[in-house]
């Protein structure tokens, strides 16, 4: 097999790593409360074989499924690729056959038309069901047990959007799993699909509606009353893919939008509402009802975040010089035509995690990942090439700010949160940490940290080792051992 580029998307943790993996029982020092007792998966990318473009990207890698699976104390540690129909003609190839990043004119002539997702970005639990997700396409259905693919999902044929969000908000209290997938019906359409599933894990609703311009949608917002979809300036062109262009460029003189809908509504009672021009943000913290006032919370930046799609739109800006913050945006839905008015809420970062029982719902905490100035030169790696250093705590009302640092030149990944059978108890975070071994970048050795959800100051109260340096992830999920026990798949 061919070598791989030396560029952000293939160095420090974003060095190709490759391996299937199988450890029973990992080392833990300190000692694990035994209220932690499910799995904890991660959407990690991958690379199955060298890219045919020099500029490939980590986005575009294999997507591999993992598994830290916690119970009574011990833990055992599975990673596994996701068998996608694109991965098994690859490996049949035994080589690369698809091209750049969402872009189909850059494949080997034998995969023409063939599904080119990758399912690296999300696991989701929804209905007794793991998937395994990326925006481009629908999703795969996992067995939690085994990891074994069971196949691409498409709500036993009902569904017709072709794309499914790597960010569905499921409501605490009805199960229900309110989803999207923009580009619906294929290669730069500018229908966004609209869908409920039940909590059985039946699709109710699907409607259809159009976007502004042919934005890239990550992630969106239910309240309890409302689904909203930010939009913001990051563009696809046709004419650009066709001739072997990026998928995505970033617009700064482009204003960004809000559509809002009643979550249980029809698609024609959308309202339109004009954002602030040239912003990006990838995830919506959450969102809320508070009479007529609907506030949303979002990791908000000055341009995007992606080198390359800054660079598409001929924007030179370095990576540490992006300005934004956390910050909530207000709108007041008694008027006719509603303003978004902004307040800020904490210091930038991204990566944001919210208790499960939080989601739409009136809030006071979350958490997510920042970048410490101090904590001396960021680990390479990560989707943007640059990783995080520090988890922050915030309490969105009050403003109040914790923070969990790591060591020197270390990342951190983003946390799950294990809730607590104690109602009087915050839960747990757990989090992959990556410590540097050395000059190399590429050596380090992951752990998974878990801290107090409450204090996360107090660092660490207990570490499970893998002893491995263990490829970046992109978004995790915690599954309790009570719904793990209700999957529709068998182990
Ligand atoms: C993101 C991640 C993706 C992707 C598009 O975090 C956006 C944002 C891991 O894949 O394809
Ligand atoms: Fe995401």
């Amino acid at each position: 097999m061919g070598a791989f580029p030396q560029t952000i998307h293939f160095i420090g943790s974003n060095t190709p790593r490759r391996a299937e993996i199988t450890i029973r029982d990992l080392e833990v020092e300190g000692e694990i409360p035994a209220a932690i007792d499910g799995a904890f998966f991660r959407a990690v990318p991958d690379n199955a074989h060298a890219p045919l473009f020099d500029e490939d990207i980590a986005l575009n890698a294999d997507g591999m499924i993992a598994r830290f699976n916690f119970v009574e104390g011990a833990v055992d540690f599975d990673i596994r690729w996701v068998e996608t129909e694109r991965f098994l003609a690859e490996k049949e190839a035994r080589r690369r056959l698809f091209g750049q990043y969402r872009n189909p004119f850059t494949d080997d002539e034998s995969v023409a038309g063939m599904d080119r997702t990758v399912s690296n970005t999300t696991p989701v639990w929804h209905a007794g069901r793991l998937f395994m997700t990326k925006e481009d396409g629908r999703a795969y259905e996992i067995n939690p047990h085994t990891l074994a693919t069971l196949g691409k999902w498409d709500y036993y044929g009902a569904l017709r959007s072709e794309t499914f969000t790597a960010h569905p908000r499921i409501d605490p209290q009805t199960g229900e799993m309110f989803f999207f997938g923009y580009e619906a019906g294929g290669l730069c359409s500018d229908d966004i699909a609209y869908c409920i599933a039940d909590r059985d894990g039946n699709l109710t609703r699907e409607q259809w509606f159009k976007q502004p311009y042919l934005s890239t949608i990550h992630d969106f917002v239910i309240t309890e009353k409302y689904a909203i979809w930010p939009i913001f300036p990051t563009t696809a062109d046709l004419e650009r893919i066709q001739s072997g262009g990026a998928h995505w460029a970033h617009q700064q003189d482009l204003e960004s939008w809000i559509a809002i809908m009643p979550r249980y509504g029809d698609v024609s009672e959308m309202k339109w509402i004009k954002g602030p021009v040239g912003v990006s943000c990838f995830h919506e913290v959450n969102g809320y009802d508070d009479g007529d006032l609907v506030h949303l919370d979002l990791c908000l930046s000055a341009t995007n975040a992606f080198s390359f799609m800054r660079e598409a739109g001929g924007i030179d800006i370095p990576q540490h010089e992006i300005g934004g913050g956390l910050v909530r945006w207000t709108l007041d839905m008694s008027k006719d035509a509603p303003e978004i008015e902004e307040r800020p809420l904490g210091p930038p970062g991204d990566l944001p995690r919210l208790a499960d029982a939080d989601q739409g719902r009136p809030y006071n905490r979350a958490w997510y990942l920042s970048m410490n100035p101090e904590g001396g030169p960021p680990m390479p790696g990560g989707p943007v090439g640059v990783n995080f250093n520090c988890l922050l705590r915030i309490e969105p009302g009050n403003g109040r700010l914790t923070a969990l640092g790591v060591p020197p030149g270390a990342a951190i990944s983003e946390p799950v949160h294990v809730p607590s059978p104690d109602a009087q108890h915050g839960g747990w975070l757990m989090s992959v940490v990556d410590i540097p071994q050395g000059p190399d970048p590429a050596n380090y050795v992951s752990e998974v940290w878990i801290v107090e959800a409450d204090e996360v100051e107090k660092g660490p109260i207990a570490k499970v080792k893998t002893g491995l340096p263990l490829r970046s992830q992109v978004h995790g999920s915690w599954v309790s051992r009570e719904r793990m026990d209700t999957s529709k798949a068998h182990a």
